[in-house]
């Protein structure tokens, strides 16, 4: 492969794209970063502001779904390679609007795709579609076992449903069209620029401003919870050394109660704050299930670590502190996050 790769990234103004857009700008100067994102509810070009005046980065403000505009971009910037994260990302939201999920997830992965696939016109040398899904599409595990990389897919939410659908794409283009894919499927993520509707930083916000932390069910169900640029330093060992037409898992190695989650995070923002011990503790309440909520999700990511020699770098508890800290000074991005719509979901879900 050519070392001056130009290379899409696309949801790039998300939680996770933005560590991934940060990495790949900063690590490979040589390398033309397209961060593709239509700034959804989700996108924040405030992710980024630290790398938005880097010589070798650009935005173009583009949808997934939209064929003629992304048909331009490949013919603007001939790109040698798509690293694909723009998705609808939120389980409750995919099951008040399901079909926002398939258009984004299902048919914007086809877009791109079928998109890439013209482009390079069957001249695949130094070419890759790398696609980026989650542990979700396994389903959901009792109290044994792990998912591993020959589990077979068994969605259960709109969101994970269209997530399966999108790898199934992006496995059949590669065995119809001979499309250099690879694809990695991660487990719960957290750390800094996390929308505040899922479960960490919701739960940070909360505590901060005494609202009630709305634990789903009793609480019991289990999450292996990675640090998100272990993810973004994951993804770059895979783009660079994985096989292709291989998928790769990616955890933490890290399973934890939702209940004992929002305990540890009440007990740092004591600390943080000076409250009493077992002050924000107080906030818990116990809410109505999301319905069809997955049990547990456990990612075996040995094959990374044999292969590729990956591994996460940081315990929960640091991660965690780290976290708690980004966000109290941060406040004005959640701030920003928070205001307009959000509030219009907040009172939708609750
Ligand atoms: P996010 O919701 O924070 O960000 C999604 C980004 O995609 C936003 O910037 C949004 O503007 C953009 N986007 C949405 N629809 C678009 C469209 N139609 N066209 C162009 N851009 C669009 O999501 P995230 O948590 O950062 O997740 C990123 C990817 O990683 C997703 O594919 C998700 O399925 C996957 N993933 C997430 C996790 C996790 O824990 N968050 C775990 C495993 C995998
Ligand atoms: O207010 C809450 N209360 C609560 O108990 C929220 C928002 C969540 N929960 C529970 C539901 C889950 O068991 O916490 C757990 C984590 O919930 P989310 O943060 O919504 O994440 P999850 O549903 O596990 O999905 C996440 O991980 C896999 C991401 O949002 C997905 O994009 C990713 O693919």
């Amino acid at each position: 492969a050519k070392d001056n790769r130009t290379i899409m990234i696309t949801g790039g103004a998300g939680f996770i794209g933005s560590h991934v857009v940060r990495l790949f700008v900063t690590k490979y100067p040589h390398y033309r970063i397209v961060n593709v994102d239509a700034l959804t509810y989700a996108g924040n070009l405030a992710n980024l502001k630290d790398v938005q005046s880097a010589p070798n980065y650009t935005f173009e403000k583009a949808d997934i779904t939209d064929e003629t505009r992304i048909k331009e971009l490949f013919v603007q910037y001939q790109f040698d390679a798509v690293i694909h994260l723009a998705a609808e990302s939120h389980v409750d939201r995919s099951i008040m609007d399901p079909l926002a999920f398939v258009r984004t997830n299902v048919l914007g992965t086809a877009n791109l795709l079928h998109i890439a696939g013209a482009a390079w016109k069957n001249d695949y040398a130094g070419k890759l579609f790398y696609h980026v899904s989650t542990d979700e599409v396994y389903g959901s595990l009792g109290a044994e076992g792990f998912f591993t990389e020959e589990t077979p897919y068994d969605p259960r939410s709109p969101y994970s449903a269209s997530k399966a659908s999108s790898d199934h794409f992006v496995m059949a283009w590669h065995h119809t069209y001979g499309l250099p894919v690879i694809l990695s499927n991660c487990s719960n993520n957290y750390g800094s620029n996390h929308f505040p509707e899922k479960l960490i930083p919701l739960m940070i916000n909360n505590i901060l401003n005494n609202k009630p932390l709305p634990v789903y069910g009793k609480g019991e169900n289990v999450r292996d919870w990675l640090f998100v640029d272990d993810h973004a330093r994951a993804i770059d060992i895979i783009f660079h050394s994985g096989r292709v037409g291989e998928k790769y898992n990616i955890g933490g190695f890290n399973e934890w109660k939702n209940i004992d989650i929002v305990h540890l995070l009440c007990s740092i923002m004591d600390k943080k704050l000076g409250r009493t011990p077992g002050e924000s503790a107080k906030l818990i309440t116990f809410v109505k299930d999301r319905p069809g909520h997955d049990l547990r999700y456990a990612i075996d990511a040995t094959k990374l670590n044999k292969e590729l020699g990956w591994k996460p770098s940081l315990q929960f508890a640091e991660g965690l502190e780290k976290t708690v800290d980004w966000y109290l000074a941060h406040q004005d991005w959640v701030k920003e996050v928070t205001s307009g719509d959000y509030q219009k979901y907040y009172t939708e879900q609750y």
